[in-house]
């Protein structure tokens, strides 16, 4: 079956948070690592790339190549806290999330034209949530395998958007130096240059058995790889725990109709994307931030699972009536968690506060057929 993959990377990542944190560092070359003369470069920004310095470097040769840039310690855990929410963004797109490093992930997005455009599209809008949720740029690849969609990523860093279609590979792997492909390190390469090949394309003029001879078993990779094929799935690396929509209001309110209706807001969201990964949930929670910044979250479990906004808004609906509100709200938000499979679940319920869950699954699943086609903003639920 044929596949889209979109590998995504970030630019200069452990020194573009560092300018995040510290403006004044904009536009100035950057250079992150172990300070110590006897530490390396874990990364430098593309400003600082420009004098040579990059990473695995040693930190003196960093200095001396240019000593007025701004050397900075390593902060894992920073790091690791904007990483972890790249991840999350991405899981927002689609349950099939590879993570392979700190700033770098693979996504299967096969299939995903109906719900978010093409390829290029889908690509353009993780780049922009990446964006205006973090203020850091990425790179990201497409391709037809992992293999490909990792090299394409790299093609135009910084704030790269590259594909490769499927028809493009062979011309692509005709130029691409054997030493872009993942595996082939020094020696590899010295070995194929004493046979005259020093692209990817060009090992196809050996036979698998030779190649099998001449590398052992990377020689199988390589003929596999030289013809542009790469079967190895995207493999997720967690599983999604929950779904959830929240909002900070505009302004603090306890009018109980308006916190009411951006339930009903946050319901076919959530439903929407439970449908959509093909989950459902038991567990629903409201959460509640107060004008003092205290907060609380009530949750209820329901005797089924499900994915009706319908369910999910009267049992949100019920938790908001029940919480007393002795201040002003700041931020609401709704929870479906203890998700399981919707597959096999075609039991019919009548959901115990009153909607024919089967007459609203008819509904959600025609609400679906529409948005998919024309968009989000074009059609909500009137009732309610
Ligand atoms: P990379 O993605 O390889 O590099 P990068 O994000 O800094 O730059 P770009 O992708 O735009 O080329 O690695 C991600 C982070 O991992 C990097 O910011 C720092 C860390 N790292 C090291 O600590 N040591 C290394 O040798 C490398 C290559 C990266
Ligand atoms: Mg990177």
């Amino acid at each position: 079956m044929d596949r889209t993959i979109l590998h995504i990377d970030m630019d200069a990542f452990f020194a573009a948070i560092e300018v995040l944190d510290h403006p004044e560092f904009k536009g100035k070359p950057v250079i992150v690592g172990g300070t110590t003369n006897r530490g390396v470069v874990s990364t430098a920004n593309y400003e600082a790339r420009k004098f040579g310095i990059h990473s695995a470097m040693p930190m003196f040769k960093a200095r001396e190549k240019y000593p007025n840039g701004i050397f900075l310690p390593v902060r894992m855990v920073r790091y690791k806290e904007i990483s972890e929410k790249i991840m999350k963004i991405l899981e927002d797109f689609t349950p099939l999330v590879e993570t392979v490093s700190i700033d770098e992930a693979f996504l299967d997005i096969t299939g995903m034209e109906v719900l978010l455009g093409n390829p290029e599209q889908i690509a353009r809008q993780i780049k922009d949530r990446i964006y205006s949720d973090t203020s850091l740029t990425c790179s990201t690849g497409i391709a037809p395998n992992k293999f490909l969609a990792k090299i394409a990523s790299d093609l135009h860093k910084p704030d790269g958007l590259t594909i490769i279609q499927a028809e493009e590979v062979d011309t692509f792997l005709a130029t691409l130096p054997v030493e872009k492909i993942p595996g082939v390190g020094k020696r590899t390469v010295e070995a194929l240059k004493r046979y005259g090949i020093k692209t990817a394309g060009e090992i196809k003029s050996f036979s698998e058995d030779q190649l099998v001879k001449r590398f052992g078993k990377f020689g199988l990779r390589l003929h596999e790889l030289s013809h542009g094929h790469d079967s190895s799935p995207v493999v997720p690396s967690r599983e999604m725990k929950s779904i959830s929509a929240e909002e900070t209001l505009s302004y603090d309110t306890n009018d109980l109709n308006l916190l009411s209706n951006k339930l009903k807001g946050f319901a076919e969201k959530v439903a929407e994307r439970l449908r959509y990964h093909g989950r459902k949930g038991r567990a629903i929670s409201l959460k509640i931030k107060f004008s003092d910044f205290t907060a609380v979250t009530k949750a209820k479990t329901i005797s089924h699972a499900t994915d009706t906004s319908q369910v999910i808004l009267l049992t949100a609906r019920r938790l908001l009536e029940d919480q007393p509100l002795p201040k002003k709200v700041r931020l609401i938000g709704l929870e479906v968690s203890h998700l399981s499979d919707s597959e096999g679940d075609v039991q019919m319920h009548l959901f115990p506060v009153g909607a024919d869950e089967e007459r609203e699954r008819k509904i959600d699943k025609a609400m679906d057929e529409i948005r998919g086609k024309f968009g989000r903003k074009v059609i909500q639920r009137g009732d309610g």
